[in-house]
């Protein structure tokens, strides 16, 4: 959704409001006469209704400690425009009639967002604990061997448009190339250890009729990516192919059956994000635990 601010003023509180409830930043732009500050949702759909409708804010989102969300929200307000006018710019927290708890902030006139709940906390929650697939802020070593590069290469180009469509800045992301597929994980290794990234990606191809030893080289190499990444802690996705022939690698490359670097970037991606919350602190440590959107 791209929705004009109307004022400097109006983008800056907008900016402020969204970075203080907790959205995560995405990939903002500035041109000579235009620019914009971005934030991510995890994830989003369009509704369209017919009769009463919920609500008439037309941005709204869906939160989980929807209280902790107003305390925030009012504090922000507080804060931009004053004891006076925040009371009326951010409405206390009431029921509705479609078994959800709903409050709606104006952050800047015109702009009004309403954030709700599930009375039921089981219902739209996510009962498991997933990881998210914004790869902002994240740093990734990308391990590519030259063997078969025609196809490498295409697994590559997918690894990168996964990880850079999804907020990684280029800066964070670390290409190393090996010979071939043996190379892979000591390469990986020595990149989860000294390059301080956050998730390795493997890439290869080994094809079964043209290489000796076949399963005795594939073996070896899933091995060591597995051991490398339950020894260092640090997700390593596994984009290494084994085909029969060329042909079939060149489809799993990006030319019928989708990317397989795309998927496994991707992969290492959701590992990130969940080794983030699973490690973060909960409430039985004692500290401030806030799940904002
Ligand atoms: C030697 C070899 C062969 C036969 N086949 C492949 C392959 O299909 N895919 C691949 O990535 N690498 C292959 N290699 C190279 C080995 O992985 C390794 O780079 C060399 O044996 C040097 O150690």
């Amino acid at each position: 959704m791209v929705r004009p601010a109307g004022s400097p003023e109006a983008y800056a509180r907008l900016a402020g409001f969204f970075s203080a409830v907790g959205f995560e930043g995405g990939r903002g732009w500035e041109q000579e006469l235009s620019r914009g500050v971005s934030f991510l949702a995890p994830l989003g759909n369009l509704e369209f209704a017919d009769g009463i409708a919920p609500n008439s804010a037309e941005i709204m989102v869906e939160v989980t400690g929807l209280d902790s969300v107003q305390a925030v929200a009012h504090d922000w307000m507080v804060r931009t425009w004053g004891e006076h006018e925040a009371a009326r710019r951010v409405t206390a927290v009431t029921e509705t009639d479609w078994k959800t708890r709903l409050f709606t902030a104006e952050p800047a006139p015109g702009h009004s967002i309403a954030f709700w709940e599930w009375d039921d906390p089981h219902k739209g929650k996510p009962l498991a604990v997933e990881g998210d697939l914004s790869a902002h802020g994240m740093r990734f070593a990308v391990v590519v061997a030259r063997w078969n590069a025609v196809i490498t290469d295409r697994l590559l180009q997918g690894a990168l448009d996964a990880l850079y469509r999804s907020g990684a800045a280029r800066r964070d992301v670390q290409v190393i190339r090996v010979p071939g597929a043996w190379e892979i994980p000591l390469a990986a290794r020595q990149a989860a250890v000294h390059s301080q990234v956050d998730a390795v990606v493997t890439l290869g191809v080994l094809l079964r009729g043209e290489t000796a030893h076949y399963e005795a080289i594939y073996n070896e190499v899933a091995r060591g990516i597995g051991q490398s990444q339950q020894e260092t802690g640090i997700p390593h996705a596994f984009g290494v192919l084994t085909c029969e022939t060329l042909e079939q690698a060149l489809d799993r490359a990006g030319l019928k059956s989708g990317n397989k670097g795309f998927e496994a970037a991707i992969a290492a991606i959701e590992m990130v994000s969940l080794d983030r919350k699973l490690g973060q602190p909960t409430p039985a440590d004692g500290q401030n635990h806030v799940h904002l959107p």
